[in-house]
């Protein structure tokens, strides 16, 4: 899906700011808030999650539909053109009415939907938007989640949500909504692949037009040189020695589609940007552009104070700048794909990532001891077809990334349980069939040990959570190394694949500490990670390590955590713990590449 952009055929108008907003209370059901102006509202910003907006627990906590609304004007000069209505994303459903008229309605809580609303809009005075936004996550969803219906003591119902992730359920629209007009006859769709032949770039590239066959494709280097010119709906554009995206020292081409109409005249034209270089996975190495990579970086997370998960661009900005200060080259976007505006900055700056499908917490006896009940994941969840729908979408919206080199299928499902396999087998054909050109892994989870897991003979690269030396042998690194050690052996024995540490880490309360290595002190965090880096130092088939987590974020409330999870080597406003400070040290010393 393309993303928008103004240009000399296309026009842009962004729709953030405040909107009115209403929550919606059991007692409110049946009602069409739709039809008419949204009464007793209180502002409330697009983008943002509206959870920590409100001094009001039963708001922030709130499980059901909330209401935003707005007023917006369509320029007369649009008349007959297409105008769509675009949502960068709604957590998790959203339901879209203009002037009262229902438009369209989306599942799924982190990818794009538009509609074309052209037939839905006045052009002489004001229309009115009205979005109900729903944030309940069940067994049929992806994430999955469990909504109990209790009594208050007002006898009225109320809903209780729980899910199976360790973040928290932040919810709203998080992300800009938009809308655009181009002409009747417009690119709908852009797939760029590309490859490496000696000294060539081939640039593999698929329109889509709506209703013409006449297009023109140029290809423009940074300077807007043309370097490579194509008529057809489809084909292979070489440039000789091109300048290759590698990591950290990004290189963006264009492709330039223009749609021209019967008579020749050009009625519409993108601009779509894209790296020239190759990934693979070949022996124990990760391959870009033919040179072993090795991933040094973090899990993160969509987080910060009062945006909750609501897109900040300050934020990414911040974020991007820490990760050069500390010599980070790549992420993962645990465990949902990040807003579109982070994907085209990794693709600027060069930072690798590695791009997750929201499918989390599919492991229902993770609850521990206080889990109500131990139930087979695969015999309970019905979220399969969801979860292709999330894997669809994702690679839709984010196929011609240069930044994004592996899909992630899943993050820590039940891959030791019966039926695992069954479950992922048509997940992972369908990606591979998606995206031929890019490697995928399902990231395992420290039950699922190599002689029971199910699942990494469908990873092209084994992806590992662990926590030995936290939640197993807490307080014993000596032993959490052995035990790490012993077990990464057995992976490359059992399965001869690379890996990546994609989760290693401790809570650690920003400014605790201690004169010996304590759990919760910043000393331990530093004790932690360097026992795992003298493993990974001795292994030459762990190819990346990602630490837990980039920076301490929200969860819900819980005896686990305190304020939210504290593993980030950033505190949640984004100042160094001690370990960013040692970990600089260690990532300044390794290359890109080896
Ligand atoms: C892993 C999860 C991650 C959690 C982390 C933790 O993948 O989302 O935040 O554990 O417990 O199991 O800190």
């Amino acid at each position: 899906m393309l993303y928008p952009q103004n240009n000399t055929k296309r026009e842009v108008i962004e729709l953030n700011g405040m909107w009115n907003f209403k929550v919606e209370e059991p007692s409110h059901s049946q009602n069409d808030w739709f039809s008419g102006k949204l009464q007793d509202t209180i502002p409330m910003p697009v983008p943002a999650s509206y959870n920590d907006l409100v001094e009001d627990l039963k708001v922030k906590e709130h499980v059901g539909n909330v209401w935003y609304e707005r007023d917006f004007y369509v320029p007369e000069a649009w008349i007959g053109k297409r105008i769509v209505l675009r949502f960068g994303s709604v957590t998790h459903y959203g339901k879209v009415w203009v002037n009262g008229q229902e438009v369209m309605e989306h599942r799924g809580g982190y990818t794009p939907f538009e509609e074309d609303i052209a037939s839905y809009v006045q052009f002489d005075r004001k229309n009115r938007l009205t979005v109900r936004v729903n944030n309940e996550l069940d067994l049929t969803t992806i994430p999955i989640g469990e909504v109990e219906i209790r009594t208050n003591l007002a006898g009225e119902p109320i809903k209780k949500q729980s899910y199976f992730h360790d973040f928290f359920n932040y919810s709203g629209i998080h992300r800009p909504v938009k809308i655009y007009a181009t002409a009747k006859q417009f690119v709908k769709d852009i797939t760029i692949r590309t490859d490496l032949s000696d000294q060539t770039g081939l640039v593999n590239y698929e329109v889509e037009v709506e209703d013409s066959p006449n297009i023109q494709v140029f290809i423009l280097d940074e300077d807007e040189n043309i370097v490579g010119v194509a008529s057809g709906l489809n084909g292979v554009i070489s440039i000789e020695q091109p300048e290759l995206w590698e990591p950290g020292a990004a290189y963006l081409y264009t492709l330039r589609v223009n749609v021209q109409d019967s008579e020749g005249k050009i009625v519409d034209t993108y601009d779509e940007s894209f790296g020239i270089r190759t990934v693979k996975v070949e022996g124990n190495q990760f391959l870009i552009n033919g040179k072993p990579f090795y991933f040094k970086g973090f899990g993160k997370h969509e987080d910060a104070e009062f945006h909750g998960k609501g897109l900040d661009e300050a934020l990414n900005a911040k974020d991007f700048s820490l990760m050069k200060w500390i010599g980070a080259n790549s992420f993962r976007t645990s465990h949902y794909p990040y807003s579109e505006e982070i994907m085209r900055l990794a693709d600027r700056e060069g930072i690798v990532v590695i791009d997750e499908v929201a499918a989390v917490g599919l492991h229902l006896t993770l609850g521990g001891f206080m889990s109500p009940h131990k139930r087979n994941t695969w015999q309970t969840v019905q979220c399969q077809e969801a979860h292709k729908e999330a894997i669809k979408e994702l690679i839709r919206r984010d196929k011609n990334h240069a930044c994004v080199v592996m899909w992630v299928v899943a993050n820590e499902p039940a891959g030791e349980e019966e039926g695992a396999y069954e479950y992922f087998k048509p997940l992972v054909d369908l990606t591979r069939e998606l995206d031929p050109t890019r490697p995928l892994t399902i990231v395992s989870f420290m039950a699922a040990t190599p002689k029971i897991c199910k699942l990494h003979t469908l990873s092209d690269v084994l992806c590992h959570n662990r926590y030995y030396g936290w939640y197993v042998h807490g307080g014993d690194l000596e032993t959490a190394g052995q035990e790490l050690r012993k077990e990464m052996l057995e992976w490359w024995e059992t399965s001869r694949k690379p890996v990546i540490l994609t989760e290693f880490g401790a809570d650690t309360m920003h400014g605790i500490s201690s004169t010996v290595p304590a759990m919760w002190t910043e000393e331990y965090q530093c004790d932690y990670l360097a026992a795992y880096h003298r493993v990974f130092d001795e292994l030459d088939f762990v190819i990346g390590e990602h630490v837990w987590n980039f920076a301490d974020f929200a969860t819900k409330q819980g005896i686990m955590r305190v304020d939210g999870n504290k593993k980030g080597v950033f505190t949640r406003d984004r100042r160094p713990k001690k370990a960013a400070h040692m970990l600089r040290e260690r990532y300044q010393k390794i290359e890109n590449y080896f």
